[in-house]
């Protein structure tokens, strides 16, 4: 709250010497813009906007204008614990059967008497939609629909009759409202109507006395209840509110204030007043003029925005519109699109995921459905840690927050799973969470049964204090939701009775394989968060006896295996079948997002887990393909990573409504599994940083510790994985483990100059091609060093 009160106070002194515009020059931000000849008929082609807690899709039309728009705790469902009592008092029979080879038996006995009650989670929720009506539709000429990643506006202009006509749209965070302007060339101009529709049946819409429309009502299946609230201010002509709708005729501008809330406070509590949170939301901004709002707004959007810069060349296919650019992208050359990709990433992430909001969803933010695919919820055997990879490498380790509290929560309520189904201590999550926080089995015992889901999220609380160095982070929020991770796997680990190894189980490949003991994918995470918990044990000074448990049960883990196919075996048993190309490679957590297997450390287990990829092939769902350019990118292969991202960054479908989609990109730019889901954006973006700059340790293995794994040393490597596509550009403000900042500029396909900014006094070791260069680095301090990592300044 501090800091949304000292965004305010600066925002509103120079709001007064500053009415007007406060944007980039045209030409700076013109890089960073989505934008359109024609309206969106699809919401695939209307642009996003969001301010981690309500979100927007605007379609731009001329006379019908449709905003889209979603509250993050719009969900079916109430407040329940979904641990099966005493499903624990199966679970060796389970495993017996398991390890006996019955699957099918076992899978049975799971499914009757160690699933999640309910068997399914809850569902995210579209709210409504916003509509303006305009009086006169035809005669529209120069039409564009533009979204500003740098600004985090949406806007449409046109020219009817002679006057131009501007609509803005956005999403302020410290407003908490969103906000639609509307202006036009000529004074008087401005009419139209606006109303609210609800996606829920029984909503009441009412004006209220003091002319705001009211639009409140309760979701189906569901103790949410909801109010959405909208204001008009206008500058002339003349405005008339009833019947719940807005009126306003020939005036200069007007502005439009849209709010919503819900009586949804934590997953424990329901107890808040959607209406009294709107009316405190909407007195905080009474009075404020259009300008004051979104100069607000651009100041928190852009101290998070414009941290990283990235330029990886520009040819003139850059001047096209965004959808003709995706339709053109496979087969021309236009990688300032990558660049866009990337910053849409950011973009997005910074859009639907801020503190005071929910996680990104499977959908971000953004969801018009009350009955979206796979719930929009929270799947974590991929997706939602997919959403979070670019979070700290591309410098937006605020908006890894909602997350972390989500786990906060995810850790009471996993306690209570972890100890009825496997009378074990610390807490466990499976393959999905939703906003009530379930952390049982869902859906299926082939898949649903999967014990890493948290042990994986968990880590990425260890991952922001590798990159920021945040000590007292470390101690309060990271180390006992870690520990209590670790805890539930030495509970729950159990020997495989043919070679002595601890195993997971019962547990699953994601989503394939069926019900097994011991995948592969389940020992990297474990040895994962073992090792978090043993490095932050030490640096925090604590739970020696801990540390001594898990090292010693971390050297028992089964261990990563070759095949006989001369691939990473995805199971304990050489089973991998090398035509299967399904889309998850679970089996290669242990090279991304893990680092436990590497060029220089496991030389022969890199090479294996790169034949697994081949096998895999290129073609995927969206996510899939996200995580293969980070993998293509640890495999130091940047053609390879480019070659996916040719595969992502196509047209999803043509266009027609109802027609077939495929993996690729929307015209919007939102990533297609099909169908849409948010993790391939976030998965492109991570992947593009991973090929210029990775700070994971080359010589990690399996097995120890290493100095730069239990943030002792900072070790950061300069373009791994240059694609020939980019032989020129630079990248300004990336993140490093270790608390490093990190530019790079390149010509000719080569370093040219790298710059370090020190927050950590830790040992550094920057990498490149053949060459290194080690030093100690100074808190504070900036570092510049030549193509030939040599210093050049400071
Ligand atoms: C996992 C994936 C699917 C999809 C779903 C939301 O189950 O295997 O492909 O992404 O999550």
């Amino acid at each position: 709250m501090a800091k949304i009160g000292t965004i305010l106070l600066v925002s509103m002194l120079f709001s007064v010497v500053l009415q007007g515009d406060n944007s980039a020059a045209p030409g700076a931000s013109a890089k960073n813009v989505l934008w359109y000849r024609q309206p969106a008929n699809q919401w695939v082609e209307a642009l996003p906007v969001g301010n981690g807690r309500l979100g927007a899709m605007v379609f731009g039309g001329n006379a019908h204008e449709r905003i889209q728009f979603n509250e993050s705790s719009v969900w079916t469902g109430e407040p329940h614990s979904y641990a099966h009592t005493g499903a624990f008092r199966f679970l060796p029979q389970i495993r017996k059967l398991l390890f006996e080879g019955k699957q099918k038996e076992a899978q049975e006995l799971a499914t009757r008497e160690f699933m999640s009650v309910p068997l399914t989670q809850k569902a995210y929720q579209a709210f409504g939609d916003l509509l303006l009506d305009f009086p006169d539709g035809d005669g529209v000429s120069n039409y564009r629909r533009n979204l500003d990643l740098d600004r985090a506006i949406a806007s449409v202009e046109y020219e009817q009759r002679g006057v131009t006509y501007r609509r803005e749209v956005f999403a302020s965070w410290p407003d908490q409202v969103i906000v639609v302007q509307l202006s036009a060339s000529k004074p008087g101009s401005v009419s139209f109507q606006a109303s609210l529709k609800s996606a829920h049946d029984g909503a009441g819409i009412r004006t209220l006395s003091n002319g705001d429309v009211s639009m409140s009502g309760a979701v189906a299946n569901s103790v949410i209840r909801f109010e959405a609230r909208l204001h008009a201010e206008v500058s002339g002509g003349h405005r008339e509110a009833s019947d719940g709708r807005i009126t306003v005729t020939g005036a200069n501008s007007a502005t439009l204030i849209l709010t919503g809330a819900t009586n949804f406070k934590t997953y424990q509590d329901v107890s808040a007043d959607p209406k009294e949170r709107n009316t405190t939301t909407l007195s905080a901004v009474h009075g404020k003029s259009f300008p004051q709002l979104r100069f607000t707004h651009l100041a928190d959007h852009q101290r998070l925005f414009r941290r990283v810069s990235i330029d990886l060349g520009t040819t003139p296919a850059a001047a096209l519109p965004t959808d003709e650019r995706i339709r053109g992208f496979s087969t021309g050359n236009d990688p300032q699109l990558v660049a866009l990709l990337f910053q849409y990433g950011r973009y997005l992430l910074i859009a639907s995921s801020r503190e005071g909001g929910q996680p990104a969803t499977l959908q971000g933010l953004w969801n018009d459905s009350n009955a979206p695919p796979w719930d929009s919820k929270y799947t974590c055997n991929i997706n939602t840690e997919m959403n979070y990879w670019p979070a700290e490498v591309a410098n937006l380790a605020e908006c890894h927050r909602p997350l972390f509290a989500a786990l906060q929560e995810l850790a009471v309520s996993g306690a209570m799973t972890a100890k009825q189904h496997y009378d074990a201590r610390g807490w466990v999550l499976h393959h999905n969470f939703d906003l009530w926080r379930g952390t049982a089995p869902i859906n299926a015992s082939d898949h649903g049964i999967w014990q890493s889901g948290g042990a994986w999220l968990a880590q990425h609380l260890w991952e922001h204090y590798l990159f920021s160095g945040d000590e007292k982070f470390l101690r309060t929020t990271a180390y006992p939701i870690l520990r209590g991770s670790a805890l539930f796997f030495v509970d729950a680990l159990t020997t495989h009775p043919a070679n002595g190894w601890l195993v997971t189980g019962p547990s699953n490949s994601p989503e394939q394989g069926g019900l097994v003991m011991g995948p592969t994918m389940d020992h990297q995470i474990v040895r994962g968060v073992f090792g978090a918990v043993i490095a932050a044990s030490q640096i925090l000074g604590l739970d020696a006896e801990l540390r001594q448990q898990l090292t010693a049960m971390r050297a028992r883990i089964a261990p990563d295996q070759i095949g006989k196919y001369g691939q990473l075996q995805e199971w304990i048993e050489d089973k991998d079948n090398i035509r299967d190309q399904h889309r998850h490679v679970s089996h290669l957590w242990g090279v991304y997002p893990g680092a436990e297997i590497t060029p220089n450390g496991t030389p022969d287990l890199f090479a294996a887990a790169r034949k697994s990829l081949e096998y895999r092939g290129d073609a995927a769902t969206g996510w899939s393909m996200g995580w293969k350019i980070n993998l293509w990118a640890r495999f130091l292969d940047g053609d390879h990573a480019y070659r996916i991202l040719q595969n992502l960054l196509q047209p999803a479908s043509d266009e027609r409504p109802g027609a077939q989609s495929h993996a690729g990109v929307y015209p919007n730019l939102f990533d297609a599994h099909p169908p849409f889901q948010i993790d391939g954006n976030f998965g492109a973006t991570a992947g593009i940083a991973e090929m210029l700059l990775q700070s994971n340790d080359p010589h990690a293995t399996p097995t120890s510790l290493t100095d730069a794994q239990r943030g002792q040393n900072a070790i950061v490597r300069l373009l791994p994985a240059l694609p020939a596509s980019f032989p020129a550009g630079s990248v300004k403000g990336l993140r490093g483990r270790g608390g490093v900042g990190i530019d790079i500029v390149w010509r000719d396909g080569k370093l040219l100059r790298s710059v370090v900014r020190a927050t950590t006094p830790m040992p550094l070791t920057l990498l490149y091609a053949d060459k290194s260069a080690q030093m100690t680095m100074v808190p504070g301090r900036q570092y510049v060093f030549d193509a030939e990592l040599k210093p050049i300044g400071k």
